[in-house]
């Protein structure tokens, strides 16, 4: 059937559901909500959700994080028809292992009647009756649990029939995503489809950021290194190996892994323990990935995209269609990063839109599959 326009998907945005929410504003502790009273007299809530922040400061929290009328105005006002959804950090990483598994399964449920009620994308841009919000789940992910209870939360998302995929941090059950001990959950997630979008928290510790006390370092730097370890360390214990088929989406477009990819290729190279237990030369994995395209910049994203082609090729995949952009998806990181003075537009979501637009070497297509076409191919192929 006949669509008016190419669509306009953001796979990068974030809520925190009423219900965890609730449970920020029950802890003294980061992460935390609380409620303080203004210069001006007024009430205003606050969160403090990164490590090494203080915990009585904060910045601004309100119902651009929680409620959904505001998730569905903020995407009207920028165009975006649908939005997959994912609860934003730290997830269930401060709770223990008894309390996460509720929560998990909780959350998962709210999330899933989050996006089923949302409206349909208008049958006049759209015949194929996507609906606007659907989600990633969450895994109950700390220390202490049994892979068990992570594998039956794989197992009830896979069921919820708006989330299509997982967010995961990158601490896993304390040792990382690359503990052996998350085989199982790798290889439910790599059966059920599911993708599997890696999302930083913890940056890399406020001892590499000197006199420098704004979130800047942390946000700019901190959380892209702390992705790249994450997927490098998959990478260097064969997760991608055994699971060649998981669909590994990664924030903020990969952090500098595209940046690093031939000089950890080179290592690998001369280390000849880790060269003999590896299937692929370390660049061909970047070919296996999916990237956000949360960059900022035209340099980049083109940049990603070659990086992604050549990893294809490495796989011995050189079909002209598969040239690298089809791994790009667009994302805004909402409702984090909104303008310091009202807009009409986000400057966050503009400048993204604008990176996309400005890559020379695209050509129309690319770009509206990065934009939305890549994204209905990852997440809803198998409703249409
Ligand atoms: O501004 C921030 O702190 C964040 C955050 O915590 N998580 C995120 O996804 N984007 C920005």
């Amino acid at each position: 059937a006949a669509r008016l326009r190419p669509l306009l998907v953001d796979i990068h945005s974030h809520v925190y559901l009423p219900r965890y929410a609730s449970l920020l504003r029950a802890r003294k502790d980061v992460p935390r909500i609380f409620t303080r009273t203004n210069a001006a007299g007024a009430q205003e809530d606050r969160l403090v959700i990164l490590t090494d922040e203080p915990t009585d400061q904060g910045r601004p929290v309100g119902p651009q994080y929680w409620d959904r009328q505001a998730k569905l105005q903020f995407m009207d006002q920028h165009g975006i028809d649908c939005s997959v959804i994912s609860s934003a950090n730290p997830w269930l990483d401060f709770l223990s292992a008894s309390d996460a598994y509720e929560t998990a399964q909780d959350l998962n449920r709210d999330l899933e009647e989050y996006c089923a009620t949302s409206p349909a994308i208008s049958s006049d841009v759209d015949p194929r009756g996507f609906k606007r919000l659907y989600g990633f789940g969450l895994l109950p992910l700390v220390p202490g649990i049994s892979v068990d209870k992570i594998v039956d939360t794989v197992r009830q998302i896979e069921k919820l029939p708006h989330l299509r995929g997982i967010i995961i941090g990158t601490r896993g059950l304390g040792d990382g995503l690359d503990d052996d001990a998350l085989d199982p959950v790798w290889e439910a997630l790599e059966k059920a489809r599911l993708v599997s979008f890696i999302h930083p928290h913890y940056g890399i510790g406020k001892e590499a950021w000197g006199k420098e006390q704004s979130h800047v370092l942390p946000l700019a730097l901190g959380f892209p290194f702390e992705t790249t370890i994450a997927i490098t360390r998959m990478i260097l214990a064969g997760v991608l190996d055994r699971h060649p088929n998981l669909r590994i989406l990664l924030a903020h477009s990969g952090g500098v892994l595209p940046q690093l990819s031939s000089r950890l290729a080179s290592c690998i190279a001369h280390d000849p323990v880790v060269a003999s237990r590896l299937r692929h030369d370390a660049r061909a994995y970047l070919g296996m990935l999916y990237y956000d395209a949360v960059a900022y910049g035209s340099a980049e994203l083109a940049f990603v995209a070659d990086v992604a082609k050549r990893g294809r090729s490495h796989l011995g995949i050189t079909t002209a269609s598969d040239d690298g952009t089809k791994r790009l998806l667009w994302g805004t990181d909402h409702p984090f990063f909104p303008p310091l003075e009202a807009s009409e537009k986000w400057r966050s979501v503009v400048d993204n839109l604008d990176a996309i637009d400005g890559v020379e070497t695209w050509n129309q297509s690319q770009k509206d599959a990065v934009r939305g076409g890549n994204a209905v191919d990852l997440f809803f192929a198998d409703s249409e």
